[in-house]
């Protein structure tokens, strides 16, 4: 090795050492370098020496405490324990008969008394890097001790990501540059984030991926794209992840040369079972299909006069002989009736008609991703038939790549509502996971926030969503609180700054966890909904009115002021979306003052001078609540500033230009919801309250080029 090359390589080993890494966020939560780590904590491993957890547990020991972490053929005093029930080390522990119901993906990690020797244990390799990730999770937070007896398993089996990506690079709704997969480059060349990808995601428990976007592009299943999805899972695979594809229902007939893509035609069910057959051949732990049919233009089996449940079952037999599964969505709905009520009428007619490698995959809320949404009434309406959530962690109608929005408190709001759907207590978490009606297998999606930009997601604390969810999928009963604790320690904390410092971090978990609340206060409070503007969905554009247009993509539609009042009757008197629900909550919604002020306009148009439970009437608490938001988000700003000799510089910095968008652009909503709901209420803003900055008629001029169909 030449001398200056030598010089290198010790210089970049320093650095690695050292962690004096650029902070740009590429890091994630796996900051290894920055967690203060006793040296003598572990005397060394013991582990067969090929086995991935192990390998990922020293790599992370040796960016901890700059050394390497020994392999012992024995255990001795202090030794850390990493094995299957196979593994005569872990025989010797007597934790094997703990393991027997903790399937494929549990573990346990115990501190052994007496000589602090601390085992991870799984029955099988994938549950031990769970464990892994888990102790070091523990050692990051420094909450790791000699006396741990933990012992864990997912709560959904399949925890996936929805890449809405598109094979030319860009991304639906996506806030974070381009997409990670570079599809032409592949299969030749392989992006060394694919691997960073699957670490991270393996590290909050997620173990499952759809590539590519539900408006899929026939393409995808194409021999030469099957080979490039090969190459991905390729990489994917040692750390347990399964992918999934997106796909197009008229494939058969867009690259397959049929005439039809009928689902009964068997041609068509022909063409399908072969794909598959070639897909497995590739990729033997392939995961099956996701479908998005007959929604917002897309084919399905109903432009042949057959139903949903002819479509899925279809793809479900050609899966089956594999093991693969069909998630197929029930994001529908068609111009007519209440869009709120359309899924549900469409689906829950057809329950116990699937077949048992099928699951619905339902969105949180009746609607679309909403900043706030009751829950959607077919959790709980399907009895035999399986139902996964959709939660959305890319922010597409919460501030995109530029609002610091948590989500890990909507999604609980969501997992905590009670569907009734036998009796009290029939919560969202337990429906979801076959815990009131048995369930053959369960999964949980999120709609990934990922991009090719150095952070992944844009924005530093979009991070935080991504770790939610995977948090989340694994244990749904786990505290936002909790959440954001665990993710601002490794995700910021520096050698100087440790996690028992509260003065840093406990006012940005505040700000975290109040954060989904005051979105929701600046931009559709007490009920509103869909409020956006036309086709970019980042700002306020209540009046839009598109003649011609599908009325239920205009926010009119959605918020129906007038001189009256305010808001959408679903209630037995209008669209009696209500209904949909079970008793009592069907009662408690139809009920002007039984109905929760946060659903409030969702279920009624109020008068303007609704007496609300403040002693506010409805114009002055709108006012307030709008008010609110924005007073928040300028404390926010406040935390941050202060919070700055806790972050490093290019992180703070970033933030706080984030942050002052979102200050300008709070106001903004405040302005043009105010100003033209006042234009129904003719009521002043009260006078307490800050006066509008804008005039109406500049922000109805306002047109962001952001691109986008709807
Ligand atoms: C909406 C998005 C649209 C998606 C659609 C879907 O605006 O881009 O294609 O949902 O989930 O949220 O299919």
């Amino acid at each position: 090795m030449s001398g200056t090359k030598k010089t290198g390589l010790i210089l970049w080993l320093t650095l690695l050492l050292t962690g004096a890494y650029a902070e740009d966020g590429s890091r994630l939560w796996l900051r290894f370098s920055e967690a203060k780590v006793d040296k003598t904590l572990f005397s060394g491993i013991v582990s067969k020496t090929d086995a991935l957890p192990a390998k990922e547990f020293g790599m992370a020991w040796n960016e901890m405490t700059g050394s390497e972490l020994k392999r012992q053929a024995a255990p001795s005093s202090k030794s850390l324990i990493v094995g299957t029930v196979n593994d005569k080390h872990i025989k010797q522990t007597g934790i094997v008969s703990d393991l027997k119901n903790s399937g494929a993906e549990g573990y346990i990690i115990r501190s052994l008394k007496g000589d602090s020797v601390t085992v991870v244990a799984a029955n099988t390799e994938a549950g031990l890097l769970y464990g892994v990730f888990h102790l070091l999770r523990l050692i990051q937070t420094e909450k790791f001790s000699y006396q741990l007896n933990i012992k864990e398993k997912p709560l959904y089996d399949v925890r996936l990501l929805n890449h809405w990506d598109n094979l030319d690079g860009t991304i639906e709704r996506g806030y974070a540059g381009h997409s990670i997969w570079k599809w032409n480059e592949l299969p030749g060349k392989i992006s060394p984030r694919y691997e960073e990808y699957a670490r991270a995601n393996a590290s909050v428990g997620i173990n499952a991926t759809v590539l590519n976007n539900v408006n899929a592009s026939p393409q995808m299943l194409t021999k030469e794209y099957i080979q490039k999805v090969q190459a991905i899972a390729n990489v994917l695979r040692p750390y347990h992840i399964r992918v999934f594809l997106s796909i197009n229902f008229s494939s058969p007939k867009e690259i397959g040369g049929l005439p039809t893509s009928d689902p009964l035609d068997k041609n068509v069910k022909k063409w399908w079972s072969d794909k598959a057959k070639e897909i497995y051949k590739l990729i033997p732990d392939f995961g099956g299909f996701l479908v998005k049919a007959n929604s917002e233009g897309l084919p399905g089996p109903m432009d042949y006069g057959r139903t949903h449940v002819d479509g899925a079952n279809m793809l479900a037999d050609a899966l089956k002989p594999f093991g693969g599964i069909v998630m197929w969505r029930a994001f529908v709905y068609e111009p007519g009736d209440d869009r709120v009520k359309l899924a549900y009428n469409e689906f829950h007619k057809f329950d116990g008609m699937f077949r048992d490698n099928v699951i619905i995959q339902v969105k949180n809320g009746p609607i679309d991703f909403q900043p706030r949404e009751p829950f959607s009434p077919l959790f709980g309406a399907m009895k035999k038939t399986p139902l996964m959530p959709e939660l959305q962690i890319t922010q597409e109608y919460l501030g995109q790549g530029t609002h610091l929005v948590f989500l890990a408190p909507m999604w609980q709001e969501f997992f905590e509502d009670d569907t009734f759907a036998r009796g009290k207590g029939s919560f969202i978490a337990k429906v979801t996971t076959g815990n009131i009606y048995p369930q053959k297998f369960t999964a949980i999606a999120g709609v990934a926030n990922i991009g090719e930009d150095a952070n992944w997601c844009g924005h530093h604390f979009a991070q935080a969503n991504w770790y939610a969810f995977g948090r989340l999928a694994w244990n749904n009963q786990i505290s936002s609180e909790q959440i954001a604790d665990e993710w601002i320690t490794q995700t910021f904390q520096n050698k100087n700054k440790r996690p028992s410092d509260k003065n840093c971090w406990l006012p940005i978990k505040k700000m975290m966890l109040s954060s989904h609340e005051t979105a929701v206060d600046y931009m559709m409070p007490l009920g509103l909904h869909h409020i956006f503007a036309w086709t970019h969905h980042y700002g306020p554009e209540p009046w839009c009115d598109i003649p011609g247009a599908r009325p239920d993509w205009l926010p009119v539609y959605y918020h129906r002021a007038d001189s009256v009042g305010l808001g959408y009757n679903r209630t037995t008197t209008g669209s009696n979306a209500v209904s949909q629900y079970y008793t009592p909550l069907n009662e408690e919604f139809n009920g002007l003052s039984s109905c929760p002020e946060k659903y409030l306009l969702w279920f009624h148009h109020v008068p303007w001078n609704y007496r609300m439970k403040s002693g506010r009437t409805l114009w002055d608490e709108l006012c307030y609540r709008y008010d609110n938001g924005v007073q928040q988000v300028r404390e926010y700003q406040k935390i941050w500033d202060k919070s700055e000799n806790c972050i490093d510089a290019q992180r703070f910095a970033e933030v706080q230009s984030k942050l002052r968008t979102q200050s300008r652009d709070a106001v903004w909503w405040k302005d043009a919801c105010l100003l033209y709901f006042q234009t129904f209420s003719k009521q002043p803003i009260p006078y307490n309250l800050e006066r509008p900055v804008h005039e109406l008629d500049d922000l109805k001029k306002i047109k962001l080029n952001m691109g986008h169909h709807n």
